[in-house]
């Protein structure tokens, strides 16, 4: 019998869906719904959220921690697991080093706020290597940011623009994206749209988004670089860019001029495969008939070709139509939790401090915003010599299965002495760890939406939420909070949360943590606590207004030396219209992005079991005929490096001559007959080795040369 509904919010994903909850009276969570009176998400909740009851109580979750023997598992006490984890780390440290223990987190650590502070800060107090999944996801903005700088008073909101262009990414599944709405987006399109809003999308499919496009560039995976630069020549041909921003904020604008000049409308239709007067109308509809509004760019544009020049130029296109708050605009929220201070309307110059770390011991890769590179992190383990990482601590991630080339992570991941995972479900990284710690999640602790004000959401929202749900029975679980300060505290290290240090004596709440979180909020810890439980806007925030720029003003540089020649390598590489239905690899394999799971996770969620056992492989009626294979019979799809067993599917959406498969499928790496039961990995299509970005080791995970095969 249900005897208590409460509201809080979903945190699968950064939607932070809010959601109405009902709970036995052991504190079980039986239902969850879409809260309705929610005013930010409305009601809207997608699959996985609605069905994590089943996962929570499901039997891939794992209750207590857990210790490899041999090739099983025993349970053992949490302060045990601690002892033993603790004392390995400090053996690993004292014979090789900080740098011979790794951390790394991922997508899982964001549904815990303490997490995403905590589990960094146990690294940092031990001064060792962190890694993160931003490296094998949008690391092309990172490296962006380093090299053209950053506005401080940030882009123009979505909220306050008349024009959008939206490259490889498409929120209406994904939800969650720089710059955009990420709560109930469909919802925020539609009123977009209805107040005017041009939307432009650049996207190889035509996706969910593009229902909403004014215009939509089809283009051929890998050719984002000449798009931008195509718009960007437009934009100057024209004289649309904003001239007076232009010269007092931009920094080699003249060579910006100049490297775009070979990218004719004509040349650049003819290599990305898209329409001359569609290029020439988004030019138009972005800088000349829209005056607010700014670019998101995805993870398409970030796993494919050349991803660090695209992100730059895509960039630099907002940047010389000046699409950044000025003085005197309001910001559109001002910040709930994390007040935001009155920013100054300038630029910071770039730090480029990739170029003053020291690079990867392995690859020379470069490190990027105090992370090490993931796609280095095998090698790390696996090539011997000063500063080997021997043990490695994961806290909400996967990646025996979301890194590409997983024959090649399990097999590093064997070579470590110590593997610990903070992981509350049964997967493939779990299945190699010496000690699985199992945390609590969703409805089973406290939190508040910090991590949303994170990703520039533009309205003034909170919502915040009690433990509503008690641990599954029998359980013993310990999160990212607790066991950072006790395996710190064991090491004799005190962690810094942010910029506060914490004691060793005792161990601080879940409460203490989200007090120093909010210590300077707009809203205080206890009003929130009380009147944001169902979510809330509060409209009656002191406005923060942009002030002029400083003093010490820098510049935005839309065309540093290392960009013109990556744009200059780029102009001379076969256009991928070249390569595509001729030679080996004839088709091109995009990244696609289901509703029914998240990356590796949900897989086992009854209704993503139901809809979605695996992934097929979509591809063009065009393509299909030509590869003399019925619609629905099994086919294998082969790269370069590997080759896994599919379905085909038509798929008339997709651009001829590519092909898409949603990622995270597959259980255990290796030709898989069981593909109809659990999916295909497409991580074995990909190589760590070949085809990355020389900068910071990223592969190229879209736009992947593939053939199909019958099977
Ligand atoms: N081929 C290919 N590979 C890809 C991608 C692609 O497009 N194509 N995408 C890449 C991208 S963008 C990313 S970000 C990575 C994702 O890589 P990962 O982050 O490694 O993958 P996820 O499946 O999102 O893993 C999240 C984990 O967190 C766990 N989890 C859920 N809630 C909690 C919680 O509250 N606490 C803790 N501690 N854990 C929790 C989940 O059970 C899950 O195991 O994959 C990348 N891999
Ligand atoms: N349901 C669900 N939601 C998720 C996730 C999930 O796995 N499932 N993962 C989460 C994670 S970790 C992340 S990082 C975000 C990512 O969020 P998004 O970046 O929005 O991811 P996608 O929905 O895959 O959109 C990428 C788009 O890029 C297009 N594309 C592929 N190659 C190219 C190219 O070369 N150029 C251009 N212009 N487009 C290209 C694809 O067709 C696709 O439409 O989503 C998050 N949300
Ligand atoms: S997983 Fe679904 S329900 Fe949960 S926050 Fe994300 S979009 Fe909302
Ligand atoms: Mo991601």
């Amino acid at each position: 019998m249900p005897i208590l509904k409460t509201k809080s919010y979903c945190r699968l994903c950064q939607g932070f869906c809010g959601m109405d909850v009902t709970l036995d009276d052991h504190g079980r969570v039986t239902q969850v719904r879409g809260d309705h009176a929610n005013p930010a998400t409305q009601g809207y909740a997608c699959i996985k959220g609605l069905d994590a009851p089943a996962g929570m109580y499901g039997p891939h979750r794992i209750l207590r921690p857990r210790k490899k023997v041999g090739d099983t598992y025993i349970e053992i006490p949490l302060e045990q697991a601690l002892d033993e984890i603790a004392a390995k780390i400090g053996t690993i440290i004292d014979e090789d080093g900080a740098r011979s223990m790794a951390f790394m987190r991922g997508t899982g650590t964001f549904g815990s706020t303490i997490a995403v502070f905590m589990f960094p800060g146990l690294a940092d107090a031990l001064g060792s290597p962190r890694f993160s999944t931003m490296t094998i996801d949008q690391s092309a903005k990172w490296v962006r940011d380093d090299r053209f700088g950053t506005w401080k008073a940030g882009k123009h909101a979505f909220s306050q623009s008349d024009v959008w262009l939206f490259a490889g990414a498409n929120p209406l599944v994904s939800v969650y994206s720089w710059h955009t709405p990420v709560q109930n987006p469909t919802k925020k399109m539609k009123e977009a749209r209805e107040r005017g809003m041009k939307i432009i999308v650049v996207d190889p499919r035509a996706t969910e988004l593009t229902q909403y496009a004014d215009v939509h560039l089809q283009l051929y995976p890998g050719e984002d670089a000449a798009v931008a630069a195509g718009m960007i020549h437009l934009v100057l041909a024209n004289g649309w860019e904003d001239k007076a921003f232009s010269e007092q904020h931009l920094r080699n604008f003249d060579r910006l001029r100049d490297a775009v000049a070979p990218f004719t409308p004509d040349m650049v239709a003819a290599r990305a495969g898209i329409d001359v007067k569609d290029l020439g109308k988004a030019a138009r509809i972005f800088a000349n008939e829209a005056k607010r509004g700014s670019v998101t760019t995805g993870t398409g544009t970030s796993m494919s070709r050349f991803p660090n020049l695209t992100e730059h130029l895509y960039e630099a296109l907002g940047a010389i139509c000046g699409r950044y708050n000025r003085e005197g605009d309001i910001l559109p929220n001002p910040g709930v939790i994390n007040a935001k201070k009155p920013p100054r309307a300038e630029a910071i110059d770039p730090k480029r401090g990739f170029e003053k770390t020291p690079p990867t011991r392995v690859r020379g890769a470069a490190q990027l915003m105090g992370e090490s590179a993931t796609p280095t992190l095998a090698e790390e383990i696996l090539t011997p010599g000063k500063g080997r990482i021997r043990g490695l601590m994961i806290s909400g991630a996967n990646p025996a299965s979301a890194i590409p080339d997983s024959e090649k992570v399990v097999e590093a991941f064997r070579a470590l002495d110590l593997l610990v995972a903070i992981e509350p479900f049964e997967n493939e990284t779990t299945a190699l760890a010496h000690y699985v710690l199992p945390p609590r999640i969703l409805y089973e602790h406290i939190d508040f939406t910090f991590a949303l004000e994170m990703v520039n959401l533009d309205y003034p929202y909170a919502q915040f939420t009690e433990a509503v749900a008690a641990p599954p029975e029998d359980s013993e679980l310990a999160d990212e909070g607790y066991i950072s300060w006790a395996i710190a505290k064991r090491l004799g290290k005190a962690i810094t949360f942010f910029g506060t240090e914490l004691e060793t004596d005792q161990a601080p709440t879940d409460e203490d943590y989200l007090r120093i979180l909010s210590a300077n909020a707009r809203v205080p810890f206890d009003q929130l606590r009380s009147e944001a439980v169902g979510g809330k806007v509060y409209e009656d925030l002191p406005d923060v207004i942009v002030r002029g720029p400083g003093e010490n003003a820098g510049r935005l540089d839309v065309m540093p030396e290392d960009v013109a020649s990556e744009l200059e390598g780029f102009l001379n590489s076969a256009p991928e219209a070249a390569h595509v239905r001729s030679g080996e690899f004839p088709l091109r394999l995009i990244a696609r992005r289901v509703r029914e799971v998240s990356n590796t996770s949900c897989r086992t969620f009854p209704t993503a079991r139901k809809r979605m056992p695996f992934n097929p492989l979509f591809l063009h009626p065009d393509d299909l005929h030509q590869s003399g294979l019925d619609a629905d019979t099994e086919c294998w799809v082969v790269s370069r490096h590997g080759r896994i067993p599919s379905v085909v599917r038509a798929d008339k959406t997709l651009k001829p001559g590519t092909v898409s498969m949603a990622h995270g499928f597959g259980w255990v790496a290796g030709e898989d007959t069981e593909f109809r039961d659990r999916g295909s990995s497409v991580s074995l299509l990909v190589s760590l080795d070949e085809d990355t970005e020389a900068l910071q080791a990223m592969p190229r995970m879209s736009g992947i040369p593939v053939r199909i095969e019958a099977r």
